[in-house]
């Protein structure tokens, strides 16, 4: 089963770390969008990581038609504070019904700027499932890429019309 997953979420939130084997302090942006292939026992996930910035904003378009689940990330309250512009770009570029799951990152710190109750009310209010994860002492990734397995919504099989069958006997015989 193959599942495309999209990242979004402001700059710096910590998206391209998920996808990193060993943690990376230094900050790298996004240029436009990246991809990285995980395969996995049930499941290859193929995952579009892209740049928060808005100046490529209209670049994702695309993305967003091909996704089979999204997932909006955030970390600090500003970025907290942009769940719902992901939303509304998830309901105008998407086609089809698209599970989407709130991923707060950076749960490593302390205090943190949204707590995880906050988190999930809003992950509950929007219809959204709610995952946390750290990649600074490696938490939650897993977990997050099992709930992807979980909501994907696999495509119905295309049922192809069996041709009629006409009885071909002959009645002389
Ligand atoms: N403390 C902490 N820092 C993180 C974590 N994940 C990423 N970072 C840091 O946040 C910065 C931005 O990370 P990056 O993955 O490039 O963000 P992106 O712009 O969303 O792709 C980098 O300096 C990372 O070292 C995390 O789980 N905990
Ligand atoms: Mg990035």
């Amino acid at each position: 089963m193959e599942i495309e997953v999209l990242l979004l979420g402001s700059r710096g939130v910590g998206k391209s770390c998920l996808l990193e084997s060993k943690f990376i302090q230094t900050y790298t942006p996004t240029i436009g969008v990246d991809f990285i292939i995980m395969r996995r026992l049930k499941s290859i996930l193929k995952v579009w990581d892209t740049t928060g910035d808005s100046r490529f904003r209209s670049l994702l378009e695309p993305y967003f038609k091909r996704a089979d689940v999204i997932v909006i990330c955030f970390s600090s309250r500003a970025s907290f504070e942009k769940i719902r512009d992901w939303l509304d770009l998830c309901n105008r570029w998407t086609l089809k019904p698209v599970p989407i799951i709130l991923l707060a990152t950076k749960c490593d710190a302390s205090p943190r700027e949204v707590s995880a109750q906050e988190a999930i009310t809003e992950a509950s209010d929007l219809g959204m499932r709610y995952v946390e994860c750290s990649s600074f002492n490696d938490t939650g990734r897993h977990r997050l890429w099992q709930t992807i397995e979980e909501v994907h919504v696999p495509p119905k099989p295309r049922v192809i019309p069996k041709p009629e069958i006409r009885p071909t006997w002959c009645c002389f015989q």
